[in-house]
């Protein structure tokens, strides 16, 4: 689509929406799907607005070559693969989808907590083969009473904390400072916790402060007994040193929702039983993905109206 004698902000849409999302963006601006650096030459100067997930951001090259950008609208709460610092100098507005997301990403969360803990996927391999009634199956293990360990105690730790609560588990959490008015334990070291719990759990942004936070003396404390589950972002795991303990034993399971090099997934861990995978699917819900998307255009709308944000990060 190119620019046409309408008033209709120019907007760069990075990662696809839904359909009806898609439509409202069109309603209101002129949109342009991004197809590379060379399609994207001829409309650069007349792009006002980009539109993206989290895991996508926005990469250097593309920011550097849209000279009248003015705001980035995140589908998403990561501003990590966005360059903050460059943006506010140039004072390109920022902002995300917070307060809607948070809800689906803990059920991912504690889906993938359960799934791995009760063996749910490995089974449904072992039915699919036809394996039942032939093979003996290993017993999972339980939940009930077991300790959850929460990295990050924002709005998805507090939701995971809730919904481990109900589930009987007793929860402790790790975050940078105790939390006003948070009565579970806090660790102010995540290996002293690794080592307390027999399920640690991820739910912190992925800054440099948290890159590889995850490293070899967590997974060691955390043991042969102990399940990882990730739906923060990849780079807070030393994932070569996850994938060895996976593989070695050294841990007894993962869930993750989140890799380094997304779409990549480590090889080594296709074939293993005690890794539940997914596709970075944590917002992945109709119902939050409508919301997101709403909001998305509805801080361009703002931003084009000259108003307020609505939930702005810069
Ligand atoms: C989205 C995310 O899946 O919120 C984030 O930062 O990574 C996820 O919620 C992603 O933004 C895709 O649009």
């Amino acid at each position: 689509m190119t620019s046409t004698a309408t008033s209709k902000p120019d907007i760069l849409m990075i990662d696809p929406m839904p359909d009806d999302i898609t439509q409202r963006l069109a309603d209101h601006f002129t949109l342009h799907r991004y197809r590379g650096m060379d399609a994207l030459g001829p409309v650069a100067s007349s792009i006002r607005g980009v539109t993206t997930g989290g895991g996508a951001g926005l990469k250097p090259e593309i920011m550097a070559a849209l000279p009248h950008l003015e705001i980035i609208s995140v589908n998403g709460v990561g501003t990590d693969q966005i360059d903050l610092v460059e943006a506010k100098r140039r004072g390109i507005r920022v902002a995300t989808t917070q307060g809607v997301l948070d809800d689906d990403v803990a059920d991912m969360a504690i889906g993938l907590m359960i799934d791995v803990m009760r063996g749910i996927s490995a089974n449904d391999r072992f039915v699919r083969a036809g394996h039942w009634g032939k093979l003996p199956v290993p017993n999972s293990h339980a939940l009930t009473g077991k300790k959850v360990g929460i990295v990050g105690f924002g709005q998805i730790g507090s939701i995971i904390a809730e919904r481990a609560d109900a589930l009987r588990m007793t929860v402790a959490y790790y975050a940078r400072h105790r939390k006003d008015g948070v009565s579970y334990p806090y660790f102010d070291s995540i290996v002293a916790l690794a080592d307390h719990v027999d399920v640690l759990i991820l739910a912190v942004p992925g800054t440099p402060e948290t890159r590889n936070m995850v490293n070899r003396a967590v997974i060691d404390a955390l043991g042969p007994n102990g399940y990882l589950i990730n739906i923060a972002r990849g780079s807070v795991v030393d994932e070569p040193e996850l994938v060895a303990a996976l593989t070695e034993e050294r841990i007894a399971g993962a869930g993750l929702d989140v890799f380094v090099d997304e779409p990549h997934v480590p090889e080594a861990l296709l074939a293993l039983d005690n890794v539940v995978l997914q596709a970075h699917r944590g917002t992945s819900t109709v119902e939050v993905r409508t919301a997101m998307g709403h909001l998305v255009i509805d801080n361009l709308l703002a931003q084009f109206a000259g108003k307020p944000l609505l939930t702005p990060v810069i």
